[in-house]
């Protein structure tokens, strides 16, 4: 199988990563911050260990500020509805995936947020003029993806993150196609709030993923439960991370996010990056020769990230995965991606795209193969 589906979850996953949840749940399993056993103190230990590792990645002070969610969507629905009040103005753009578009519709419906979409161009740029204008007529959020999942677009969070900070309007940063691929700094970028999943570029598995909220901003539960700590009140403990974590936790799963930090950074993030932007550079470059093809977002030579998404002339974009993965043994997504948004903006809303994410263990043939299965895909096409 050659996996070009890296955007939806990454795999596989580095042999660490593996050998820590099995690790975990042979060894080390108990119930983190419920007993006061030696292997309940050991995965409490995995949780610490965790947020520490999470912390020095996003260059978070305090890594009690993380609490740990099942995936970017959890994170974001606890940050939205967690901080939003009644009536409030937030802010987000046209290419955003349904994780961010879907809570935003449900604030309009139950509390009368009005929501606000910036326009993007066609590589998916976001208007910095009209976000500009727009955050200072006085917005109280900002909810934006770091990079899109459907062109690859890389947004600007620096200068977002001075913008918002200057008008004091709070700023959410969604990194699911980014954490552990693209330097994420809260402080320098001025986050408030920043949703991570674990399954993605931080190389653990499905089911983990978390949430930094910065020191002095005051989420409401979504949750409330039991946390191990305070147990003789009935009441929700008021202090990070238990406040936001009822429940008893993913800790193989949190074992394996730890394992899967932690080689990227042996690896370096940088490194990581540079190896993806070659792959995606070399499928681009290969695609585009292909007559009858549209690439859509950002140009060769312009930033993306490791994915790009493509539709060919007189052809559906189901029949092409399909045929990708029966014929030539290639996985990716095909359809909407959970964006209907950036699918209105491409115009590709009806007819959808294929989309092709390249990881850091793919291979220069896997992109050769990939390049010349859409080409004969594209030759025969009359055929579908
Ligand atoms: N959000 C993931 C994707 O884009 C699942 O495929």
């Amino acid at each position: 199988m050659i996996y070009l589906d890296n955007a939806a979850t990454s795999w596989p996953k580095p042999e660490e990563v593996y050998q820590a949840v099995d690790s975990c749940l042979r060894s080390g399993c108990a119930n983190p911050g419920r007993g006061g056993h030696v292997m309940a103190h050991r995965a409490g230990r995995i949780l610490t260990d965790t947020r520490e590792a999470l912390a020095g990645l996003f260059h978070i002070h305090d890594p009690n500020q993380i609490v740990f969610t099942s995936n970017a969507t959890e994170a974001i629905n606890l940050a939205l509805f967690g901080i939003a009040q009644a009536g409030w103005s937030i802010v987000t753009t046209a290419v955003e995936h349904n994780a961010v578009a879907r809570p935003l519709r449900q604030l309009e419906r139950s509390m009368g947020c009005k929501v606000h979409i910036i326009s993007c161009d066609k590589q998916g740029r976001i208007n910095m003029k009209e976000l500009k204008a727009v955050i200072q007529t006085g917005v109280d959020l900002v909810v934006i993806g770091h990079a899109s999942n459907v062109t690859g677009v890389i947004r600007p969070l620096a200068e977002i993150g001075q913008l918002t900070k200057s008008a004091g309007t709070l700023f959410i940063v969604d990194s699911a196609q980014t954490a552990g691929i693209e330097d994420i700094d809260v402080q320098a970028m001025n986050i408030d709030l920043l949703a991570f999943t674990g399954h993605k570029g931080l190389l653990g598995v499905q089911g983990t993923g978390g949430l930094y909220s910065r020191s002095g901003i005051a989420l409401r539960p979504q949750r409330f439960g039991g946390t191990g700590s305070m147990s003789e009140s009935d009441v929700q403990p008021d202090f990070l991370p238990d406040m936001l974590e009822s429940g008893t936790p993913n800790t193989p799963g949190i074992a394996g996010l730890k394992a899967g930090v932690e080689y990227i950074k042996k690896i370096g993030l940088a490194a990581v990056r540079n190896r993806e932007r070659q792959l995606i550079t070399k499928l681009m470059a290969g695609l585009q020769e292909i007559k009858g093809i549209s690439l859509y977002g950002p140009r060769l030579g312009e930033e993306r990230s490791a994915l790009l998404s493509f539709t060919l002339d007189a052809m559906d974009s189901g029949t092409i995965a399909y045929l990708l993965d029966r014929d030539y043994g290639i996985a990716c997504r095909a359809g909407l991606h959970c964006a209907p948004w950036a699918h209105r903006s491409l115009h590709t809303l009806q007819t959808g795209a294929v989309r092709l994410s390249p990881g850091y263990f793919n291979t220069d043939q896997d992109i050769d193969t990939a390049i010349q299965a859409v080409a004969e895909l594209a030759c025969s096409q009359r055929r579908y």
